[in-house]
């Protein structure tokens, strides 16, 4: 393994962020101190940095800065914790875990994300550590929800095949759990290092794949399973495309890298990028193609700047080629020719289907991955009620939504009425705009948020959604999604429509992504607001509804009409 020395392959100085991880004694940092310490209810920044690969973020409440200020009081320091389970899946019982969570400590909300993870906010430091021993009583885990590590890894919670699902499904979990860090700190930190004694060696320590400086940057997985392109596998750093023989078993998958959707306004050396498919393997060769190539990224990735850290630059600098020659140097063995696959969309298909395994699934509509009693709406109650009687599974979707899956026949009808008494929904009654909606959290917590999304794309799908019915477009799927900044959260660079946070109440707009996540879109106005987003947007809409071709989606008309210029890879995308 490379990288103990202290140069980048630039030959740049390391950035400050590695030198707190080489520091960090694998992860541990000061960290069992600071979170005793009773004075704040902070932590410092360089415990801060290493709390990421613990899953959780020091935040504070943004709503509440200036007056706090005024106050002379220190920010509403609290704690965002994401926990993961690979692919989203999680059982009643761990539904519930995290539902007491939520309303114990974190506000009496969940967050679903668009990782398929759970995100709890508001949490006070000294609540912490119950809550991240609870989430390990239940069997999910916390560790490598974020940092730079391998993330959540992503896979289709597809309820119509049902057999290749399980399969995929399988996998997905096994490249999760292979590319975990393996330090010990997490559970002597949070654990009181019970679980330790239990299965390891504790004379060493080790991070066979990562190495005491873990990666340069975040990594991200994720696993797709045609026609649907849910996961938005293009904008993952590692995408595993599943092809299925015709009578739908799993032949191996069609590798892809180099996705990422991050990028900084105004500066053109940040972009976002599809991920180009590379070639073909084996199911059983999964696991081994994604530990070489996270170990090429370990060590090739730029651990100088961290703006140009992701994967995506390491392949861009150094050529595609460069990178397969390298990838079979290390697996010792070549990927085969990539075989053909079609992806029809990237949305979730709502409302209850019957899988092949003769059990059925319900497709919810969560707002944003919003899951709160909000008056008479009571999803989250709703859900807790499903959880108590539900003898099947829960699936997150990456697009922020629910699955109640694998429910028996018998307990079909039960849950039908828990849904209609909760007024849960598919969505069937919003358009299918709305349906095919996705914004991240920016404000009040994140830290990074320029505007406001989570709270103010429903508000503006209001007024959208006129101008849609008017056009008589209401059942037609438009991609649109929204973010505070343009980290890029709700993966909006490949969203047919799009606005991204530049200040508080104003957003770039970008059009032209293709349907199922397989194009990035383009800047069309600069620093708009609300009324001009409407006054842009209804010509457009109009004009889609009169003169679009049979079958042609939004993203692909704004292009033929001249609206924007396609973008056929990230290097265009600010051209
Ligand atoms: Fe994200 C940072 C929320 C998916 C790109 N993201 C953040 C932080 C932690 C803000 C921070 O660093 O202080 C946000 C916490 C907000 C809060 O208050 O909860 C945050 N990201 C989210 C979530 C919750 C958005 C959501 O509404 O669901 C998603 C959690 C995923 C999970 O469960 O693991 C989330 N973030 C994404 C995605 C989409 C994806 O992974 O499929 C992306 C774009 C894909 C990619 O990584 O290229 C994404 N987040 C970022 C970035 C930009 C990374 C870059 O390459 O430049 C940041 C900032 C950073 O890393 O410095 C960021
Ligand atoms: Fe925060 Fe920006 Fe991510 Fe939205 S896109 S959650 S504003 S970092």
């Amino acid at each position: 393994m490379s990288d103990n020395n202290l140069l980048s392959p630039n030959s740049a100085p390391h950035s400050e962020v590695e030198h707190i991880k080489r520091s960090s004694n694998y992860l541990r940092g000061s960290l069992e101190e600071t979170l005793l310490d009773p004075i704040t209810g902070s932590i410092p920044e360089d415990d801060n940095r290493l709390m990421k690969f613990h899953g959780s973020y020091m935040q504070d409440d943004r709503d509440l800065r200036n007056e706090r200020q005024k106050q002379k009081l220190e920010p509403a320091y609290q704690f965002m914790l994401r926990v993961r389970a690979a692919g989203g899946v999680v059982t009643p019982e761990q539904w519930l875990t995290v539902d007491r969570l939520a309303c114990q400590y974190a506000g009496e909300t969940i967050r679903l994300t668009t990782r398929q993870s759970f995100q709890l906010h508001g949490i006070i430091k000294w609540n912490l550590k119950k809550t991240i021993r609870e989430v390990n009583d239940a069997m999910l885990s916390t560790l490598a929800a974020c940092g730079d590590v391998n993330r959540n890894v992503m896979c289709n919670p597809n309820p119509y095949q049902s057999e290749a699902h399980g399969e995929v499904y399988e996998w997905a979990r096994q490249i999760s759990e292979h590319l975990n860090p393996r330090t010990r700190a997490y559970f002597e930190i949070w654990l009181d290092g019970e679980k330790v004694l239990d299965s390891q060696d504790s004379e060493t320590e080790q991070e066979p794949i990562y190495g005491p400086v873990y990666l340069p940057r975040k990594f991200k997985i994720g696993v797709a399973v045609p026609p649907s392109n849910d996961v938005d596998v293009f904008s993952q750093d590692l995408g595993f495309i599943a092809i299925l023989n015709d009578d739908g078993k799993l032949q191996g998958f069609n590798v892809t890298v180099g996705g990422g959707m991050g990028m900084t306004h105004g500066d053109p050396k940040t972009y976002p990028q599809v991920a180009q498919v590379i070639g073909f393997c084996k199911p059983e060769q999964a696991v081994d193609v994604a530990e070489k190539t996270v170990t090429i990224q370990r060590d090739y990735g730029d651990r100088a700047v961290r703006k140009h850290a992701r994967f995506k630059y390491t392949i861009d600098d150094r050529g595609i080629d460069w990178f397969i020659g390298e990838l079979h140097k290390r697996l010792g063995w070549e990927l085969e020719a990539a075989r053909p696959y079609h992806f029809e969309h990237n949305g979730d298909r709502y409302g209850w289907v019957k899988g092949s395994n003769g059990k059925w699934h319900l497709t919810l509509f969560i707002q944003n991955g919003r899951v709160k009693d909000i008056g008479d709406h009571m999803l989250m109650t709703g859900l807790r009620e499903i959880a108590k009687v539900h003898t099947g599974d829960f699936r997150l979707t990456a697009n922020q939504n629910l699955i109640i899956a694998n429910v028996t026949a018998q307990k079909k009808k039960k849950i039908e009425e828990l849904a209609k008494q909760y007024g849960l929904t598919d969505g069937a009654h919003h358009t299918a705009l709305r349906r095919n909606s996705m914004a991240c959290v920016a404000l009040p917590t994140c830290g990074l948020a320029m505007a406001e999304s989570e709270r103010y794309l429903p508000e503006l799908l209001d007024k959208i959604e006129p101008i849609i019915v008017e056009n008589g477009l209401q059942e037609e799927d438009i991609v649109i999604r929204m973010t505070g900044c343009p980290n890029g959260c709700a993966r909006p660079m490949l969203a047919e429509i799009a606005f991204i946070g530049k200040a508080p109440g104003k957003y770039n707009m970008y059009l032209g992504g293709g349907f199922a996540g397989n194009r990035l879109n383009k800047l069309y106005k600069e620093n708009i607001g609300e009324t001009e987003i409407l006054e842009s947007l209804r010509p457009i809409i109009g004009h889609y509804a009169k003169e679009r071709n049979e079958g042609e989606h939004f993203g692909d008309f704004v292009i033929r009409a001249g609206y924007v210029k396609e973008v056929r890879c990230g290097q265009e995308f600010h051209a």
